[in-house]
C-alpha cells in the first residue's frame, strides 16, 4: 500500500545506519516515502541547513534525526523547520548513549524535539506514522492492523490462562 506521506531521515554519520535501518524499514512497510541523508550538525552545518529548508518545501512532513555523542542534529533540524522532529539518540561505546539522550531531549522551550529511547529507531518510525495517520486515512487503517497483529503475536506466545 502506497501513500503520499513523506519522511526525511537524517543521520549524523554513516556509522548510525545500522541503528537507523529498522526505522527506515518500518516506514517502508507502511508505504511511506523516505528520503535518507547523512548530514551532521557539526561536520556539515551549511548542507544540513540547506537540506532541511528544501526538504520542507518538497513535502517532508516529519523529520527523524539519528545522532550519537554530542547529539545536536535533531535540535538543529528543529531550529530550521516547523514540521515535527523526532530525535533518536545513538548508543556510544564510551557513555552508552546517555550523553546523546540528554543532548537530544533537553531542548530549550519553544523548540521541541520528540525524543525516543536510545537506539529507538522503530518507535521513532511508528511515532512518525502516528503523526501522519492524522492526515492519511490509509495509515490510520494500517496502524490499527499493526497494533492488532502485535496483540495477537504477544497473546499467541503468552496465552492468558483461565481458572
Ligand atoms: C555523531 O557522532 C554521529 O551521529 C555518530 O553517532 C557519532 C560518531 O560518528 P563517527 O565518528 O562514527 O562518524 O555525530
Amino acid at each position: 500500500m502506497k501513500t503520499q506521506a513523506k519522511v526525511s531521515i537524517l543521520m549524523g554519520s554513516d556509522s548510525d545506519f545500522d541503528v537507523a535501518k529498522s526505522g527506515i524499514d518500518t516506514l517502508k512497510e507502511f508505504g511511506i516515502k523516505v528520503d535518507v541523508k547523512v548530514l551532521s550538525a557539526h561536520r556539515t552545518p551549511i548542507q544540513t541547513h540547506e537540506y532541511i529548508v528544501n526538504a520542507e518545501k518538497e513535502g517532508t512532513e516529519v523529520f527523524i534525526a539519528f545522532a550519537g555523542k554530542a547529539a545536536h542534529l535533531a535540535g538543529a533540524v528543529a531550529a530550521n523547520t516547523i514540521r515535527p522532529v523526532i530525535g533518536v539518540p545513538i548508543k556510544s561505546s564510551h557513555l552508552g548513549g546517555l550523553e546523546a539522550l540528554l543532548s537530544t531531549v533537553e531542548m530549550p522551550s519553544g523548540v521541541p524535539v520528540a525524543t525516543v529511547a536510545i537506539n529507538g529507531a522503530k518507535n521513532a518510525a511508528l511515532l512518525a506514522v502516528q503523526m501522519l495517520s492524522l492526515k492519511y486515512p490509509e495509515l490510520d487503517k494500517k496502524l490499527k492492523e499493526y497494533k492488532e497483529n502485535m496483540e495477537k503475536t504477544v497473546l499467541a506466545k503468552n496465552p492468558i490462562m483461565e481458572d
